[in-house]
This record gives structure tokens, sequence and C-alpha cells, in this order.
């Protein structure tokens, strides 16, 4: 049984541990709190599970294990945003409802495909 045998199965872009902090809900502004997360690319949504240590790759399928939240990418902005932080390698993810979040790691070719991927998501969903 392949993962998309049944035709439905939204397709898993990438996946891997980055870190990341909320830094605004609904445009209000949180404190920051970085933590490592495993972050999946599928379909339209970029889904952050908390404990790296107990994922798979395939930890992102229903009922697999639950998320510890997701983010819609239809019309969501993405950009560079080291002046945010005191970490290299940082960029900005803002959705329509006004929730942000920052991503970042250590390695630049990893952080630099994160941002590549995910914005040829948000590119792909504006021509749809
Ligand atoms: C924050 C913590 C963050 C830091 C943030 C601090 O302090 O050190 O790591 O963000 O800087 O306020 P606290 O733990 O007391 O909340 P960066 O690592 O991204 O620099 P900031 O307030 O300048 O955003």
């Amino acid at each position: 049984n392949s993962p998309d045998s049944d035709g439905c199965t939204p397709e898993l872009e990438k996946a891997g541990l980055l870190n990341k902090t909320k830094i605004a809900e609904g445009g209000r502004k949180l404190r920051k709190n970085w933590s490592p997360s495993w972050v999946v690319l599928v379909g339209n949504s970029l889904v952050f599970f908390k404990d790296p240590k107990s994922q798979t790759l395939s930890s992102w399928k229903p009922g697999n294990s639950r998320p510890e939240s997701s983010v819609d990418l239809r019309g969501a902005q993405l950009h560079w945003a080291n002046e945010l932080s005191s970490k290299k390698n940082v960029f900005k993810l803002r959705t329509v409802t006004g929730n942000e979040f920052l991503l970042q790691s250590e390695t630049d070719s990893l952080i630099k495909e994160w941002y590549k991927t995910i914005q040829s998501v948000i590119d792909r969903l504006e021509r749809e």
C-alpha cells in the first residue's frame, strides 16, 4: 500500500528539525519561547510536532501522532528576519490570520532549502 494509494493523501514535501518560536497570535505580540520542533510540510500546511525524538517521517499521517499546531500556507508571507533575533538564519512566517512564527537553523543550506520549499508552496497556492 503506497502512501498515496487512495489518491487523496496530500504530498509530503519536506520534514526536519528546526528551532521555532511563535511571536504573534492574531496580530498580538507574544513573548518568544524558542524550542526545537519537528516541522513537516505536507499539502498546503506546515505542521509542527513537539517531541522530535518520538517522531518519524510518517508522523504527519492522520492518527499517527498529534501535531502541536498547524499553519495554513494559503496567503501566508515569508521573509528573512535576521533583525528579529540574535540567532542567525532566521525567517518569519506570517499567516493570513496574523499568526507569526520565527524558524531557525544553525545550518545555512538547510534553512535556505526550507525557505525555498515553503515559498514554492505559497506561490503554488497563489496560482490555484
Ligand atoms: C528572550 C530569549 C530569546 C531572545 C529574546 C529574549 O529572553 O533570550 O532567546 O530571542 O530576545 O527576550 P527571555 O528568555 O527572558 O524571554 P533571540 O534568541 O531570538 O534573540 P528579544 O527580546 O530581543 O527578541
